[in-house]
């Protein structure tokens, strides 16, 4: 019995508080197997909400060899057709979105707001992506070899089943956003999703069986990504990684040892510019946002701020004074600005961070300890200075609620310092001369530059690639190019030459 074949069934454990009875996980997950078992925490506790079941390489096998027998007549249908499927997802998405905050909410522990934001981003996407599919997905005509006798057109075919292994900071956007455009470019999609977050993957599932998509299209894989990553890469035509750029070259070296097509969203350390002419009441709330959003655990979050000198101090005494209202909370109502970390190694990681760099001289404006008050995986939003280059804070990914602010005193030295990474996922930019702003955010290698996001740097727009450059990833989600990825590219050329029709 795969998983995904029996995710309706049976009950997950028994619930006990009265939130997780009322919004739990119950009948998610199938416990009728003798499969062994993964306790799921809510991390707003550390108490056990369920458990999956650890899926091995046969699991994934008969999960691909279903998926690619449904495939064949799911791609014979007219993308408009496909598109329905999705529209009628995102009503269902939106309808639900109480019971899908309750569950993101409990297997990650983040803020309500943050969960809605994302239910909300999945819903935009599957209307996004079933208004444009038609048009993106349509054959082009292209310049022949001989003008006037022979016709060149493309045609864009699924790639055919695409496995896309997915983390747990955006569970449910990024399982689903994904798989929205791979499912509309005609292919099959197999899941595995991070462990502390397969129960809103299966939600997923059931929503889009419910909204008509066809059964086995669609497969949800529980288990480690250690264990069943590469038999999922050996099988299937496509790989999606968004993850940690460790774990991103580990999926690489598979994906070219079995030669599959692959895309990698990986890591960033992303940095914030403040030029001296900024507008601070906006730049701070936007930075604000862009910091701590999700506990900092996003893949876009600014982690480094570079602001002039001549109003650096201004800055930090602001910047500080706003990260001290930043409310955390662990609570399944609207309120709190920020929740909790995912997990204990996530919490250990920022830790570690603030410790080495306060040890190595770094001050902590404010902040720098962890909450056990508010819940066992809390950490407090986070400002230092004085981080220099030999700090793991300065250079890798913290992916906490944490933020350094550094001085500069010309543009060229802040491109220069904003570009000294090995990431380069995202970008701000923060000036009152926009075309000052589009030139400098040009000259920063990140695959997304937001010049003066009141809302907090983000991936832009749905219509407009993002994805990383450098050690960031590879590929792009997101507009033509999110769906187009999931296609090959097929020549035909007829030549209408003599003797022909
Ligand atoms: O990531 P992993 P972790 C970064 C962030 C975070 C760090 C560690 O800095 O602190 O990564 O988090 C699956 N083959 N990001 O350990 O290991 C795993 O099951 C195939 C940034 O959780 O990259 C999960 O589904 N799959 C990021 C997914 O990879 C494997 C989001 C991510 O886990 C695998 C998450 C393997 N060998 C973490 N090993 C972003 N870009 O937003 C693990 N997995």
């Amino acid at each position: 019995m795969t998983v995904s074949e029996s995710s309706s069934d049976v009950a997950v454990e028994a619930v006990t508080k009265e939130h997780r009875t009322v919004r739990g996980l119950t009948g998610l997950v199938t416990q009728a197997d003798e499969r062994e078992q993964m306790t799921i925490e809510e991390p707003y506790t550390g108490d056990p909400i369920g458990a999956i079941p650890l899926c091995d390489a046969a699991d994934v096998d008969l999960a691909v060899e279903r998926a690619r027998e449904a495939q064949q007549a799911w791609a014979e249908r007219a993308p408009a057709e496909r598109a329905e499927v999705l529209t009628r997802f995102r009503k269902l998405v939106l309808d639900r979105r109480e019971k899908l905050m309750d569950i993101v909410q409990l297997e990650t522990g983040k803020a309500r707001r943050t969960a809605f934001e994302e239910i909300q981003v999945v819903a935009m996407t599957a209307g996004y992506y079933s208004h444009r599919a038609e048009q993106f997905l349509a054959s082009e005509k292209r310049k022949g070899a001989i003008p006037g006798a022979t016709e060149t057109r493309v045609h864009h075919h699924p790639v055919g089943v695409a496995g896309l292994i997915t983390p747990w900071n955006f569970p449910f956007e990024l399982a689903l956003s994904d798989a929205l455009p791979a499912l509309l470019a005609g292919n099959a999609v197999v899941i595995n999703p991070a462990e502390q977050t397969s129960h809103v993957a299966l939600y997923g599932k059931r929503l889009l069986e419910e909204a008509g998509l066809p059964a086995d299209l669609f497969q949800v894989v529980t288990g480690h990504g250690p264990t069943i990553g590469e038999p999922l890469i050996k099988a299937v035509d496509y790989v999606g990684f968004t993850g940690s750029t460790a774990t991103g070259r580990i999926v690489a070296e598979q994906a070219g040892k079995h030669l599959k097509k692959a895309s990698l969203e990986l890591g960033g350390k992303n940095p914030a510019i403040v030029f001296e002419d900024a507008d601070f009441d906006r730049a701070i709330p936007g930075l604000i946002n862009g910091a701590y959003s999700n506990t900092g655990q996003l893949c876009i979050s600014i982690e480094r701020i570079y602001v002039h000198e001549s109003r650096y101090e201004e800055f930090v005494d602001r910047f500080v004074a706003a990260t001290e209202d930043v409310e955390l909370g662990a609570t399944y109502d609207f309120g709190p600005d920020v929740g909790s970390l995912v997990s204990k190694e996530q919490l250990e990681k920022v830790v570690a961070h603030v410790a080495d760099a306060k040890s190595r001289g770094a001050t902590v404006h404010t902040g720098g300890e962890a909450r056990p008050d508010v819940g066992p995986y809390f950490y407090e939003p986070t400002v230092l200075t004085d981080v220099e280059l030999d700090m793991d804070l300065c250079c890798e990914e913290t992916f906490g609620p944490v933020v350094a602010i550094y001085p500069f005193s010309d543009t060229e030295e802040a491109i220069a310092k904003a570009n000294d990474t090995d990431y380069g996922l995202n970008g701000s930019v923060w000036t009152e001369d926009a075309e000052f702003g589009r030139e400098v955010a040009q000259q920063i290698r990140a695959g997304t530059v937001n010049v003066n996001d009141a809302y907090g740097p983000t991936y832009a727009s749905i219509d407009a690639p993002m994805g990383g450059m450098k050690d960031s990833g590879i590929g792009r989600r997101h507009g033509r190019e999110g769906i187009l990825k999931y296609t090959e590219a097929q020549t035909v050329a007829v030549q209408k030459g003599q003797g022909m029709a």
